[in-house]
């Protein structure tokens, strides 16, 4: 463990421990004299917070907020005791701005040792960190980590995979952080390749949903590849809340994730209504930050899907768990890191006059790495419908950021839904038939 006390603290003491973190944190935003942290809180008074239950009283905070305040509208703190920005992926319009004092990234990275520790890291290792480093928040998020545990980093970023998997082999890196499929990628092309002197021992997953059986693709991966075990541990986190390491999976209890929730504190709410759900059941996750100071977050709605899981775990940590991510309330699909909506993809298409309307979004999981594929009628032929595919495969690229796959087919050619609500997205997983 990187911090025994907090993260095997008596549940009773932690609880009020949330509490009083909980009122030093109203006071603080009420305080704050931010226009927007007196809208939000109007009426609040941590007197009136008795218990954790009373959090329910205060409102919701929803994705929308940060793009009415863009750029830095919510801060909590004055300007000049930021130290730091991180911006997500989000791809419409602006991305969403978070800000950290100089204790908001020592938490950070701290949470992020946490993480690290949970998936069997020790100070003697070297972890080589392949997310991205810049505005997105995982490569810094773990390299600080990876510091704040004394062990060294690697910080090799995405791409590039000969070079990453030479620095495995010769580094000898333990760990690795990486999105899921960027893992099995380097893994199939060491095997591929032969590669031989690569010794890792666990990997740090997230950013991006991922099956059990995908662990376990990438564990067997991994274990041809250097002769021992792998443990793939999960890491959740969002750039709106502080960034990777908000939970984490510990290489001997898989299956949930521990929150760290002296730091941040989870509900579970129905998704529509708003009203807590009942212990274990799924429902969406709702985080407030405890501890941040640049830019809070109260009762934040992450549109992820997960639920509570209880009972002891061997590790003796005592964090509330929640079972790794089961979805997203909304319609989002993360590919390679970028959040895409499909609603975005289908204005596209219903802007250009040469396709019919008739269209399937594919998100095709057949292969390691996610590829979106738009299949859409149009009565256009020959060169005119290259020239129509080449037109909406930049228009797409420009305003989606990754690259779409469009494939213009015949009018007539798409079954026609003739019941229910129009189903548009379709995932194609390996060993399904071609979803049109
Ligand atoms: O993805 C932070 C992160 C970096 C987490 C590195 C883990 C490792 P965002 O770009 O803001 O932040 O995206 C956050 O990604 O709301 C989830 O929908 C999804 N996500 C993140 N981790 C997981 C995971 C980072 N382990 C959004 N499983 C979140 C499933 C995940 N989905």
């Amino acid at each position: 463990m990187f911090d025994p006390e907090s993260e095997s603290q008596d549940r009773d003491e932690r609880a009020a421990l949330q509490l009083s973190r909980l009122r030093q944190l109203v006071g603080r935003l009420r305080a704050s004299g931010s226009d927007y942290w007196s809208d939000k809180l109007a009426g609040a008074e941590p007197d009136d917070l008795t218990s954790l239950d009373d959090l329910r009283s205060l409102p919701f905070t929803g994705k929308a907020e940060f793009r009415d305040t863009y750029p830095l509208g919510m801060l909590a703190v004055p300007r000049e005791d930021v130290v730091r920005v991180h911006a997500s992926s989000g791809t419409s319009g602006k991305p969403t701005i978070v800000a950290y004092t100089a204790n908001d990234v020592a938490v950070f990275a701290a949470l992020n040792a946490r993480a690290l520790a949970c998936a069997g890291a020790s100070s003697a290792d070297t972890i080589h960190v392949a997310y991205g480093y810049g505005l997105f928040t995982g490569g810094l998020g773990l390299h600080f980590g990876v510091e704040a545990l004394g062990a060294m980093a690697v910080p090799a970023s995405g791409g590039n995979q000969p070079l990453q998997l030479s620095l495995l082999a010769d580094l000898g890196a333990r760990g690795l952080c990486a999105t899921p499929s960027f893992s099995l990628l380097l893994a199939e092309r060491a095997i591929a390749e032969g590669t031989t002197g690569i010794d890792l021992r666990y990997g740090v997953l997230g950013a991006e949903p991922w099956s059990e059986p995908l662990r376990e693709r990438i564990e067997a991966s991994w274990s041809e590849v250097t002769g021992g075990p792998f443990d793939a541990c999960d890491i959740y986190g969002l750039s709106e809340v502080m960034g990777p390491g908000v939970a984490a999976e510990a290489h001997d209890s898989k299956g949930a994730m521990f929150l760290f929730d002296d730091h941040v504190y989870p509900e579970i709410v129905e998704p529509g209504s708003g009203v807590p759900v009942r212990d274990g059941e799924r429902g969406e996750l709702v985080l407030t930050t405890l501890t941040r100071e640049a830019q809070p977050v109260i009762r934040y709605r992450t549109g992820d899907v997960t639920r509570f899981v209880d009972g002891e775990t061997p590790c003796g940590r005592t964090h509330r768990r929640i079972a790794r991510l089961q979805g997203r309330v909304d319609d989002m699909l993360i590919v390679r890191g970028v959040n895409v909506f499909p609603r975005e993809i289908e204005t596209v298409l219903l802007d250009e006059p040469g396709l019919t309307g008739a269209y399937r979004i594919v998100v095709d999981r057949r292969e390691t790495l996610v590829r979106v594929e738009v299949v859409a009628e149009t009565g256009a032929d020959g060169e005119d419908r290259a020239a129509l595919a080449d037109r909406l495969r930049d228009l797409l690229r420009e305003r989606v950021r990754v690259g779409v796959d469009v494939t213009l087919v015949d009018p007539g050619t798409l079954p026609v839904q003739e019941t229910g609500k129009a189903q548009r997205v379709f995932t194609w997983d390996a060993g399904d038939a071609r979803p049109w």
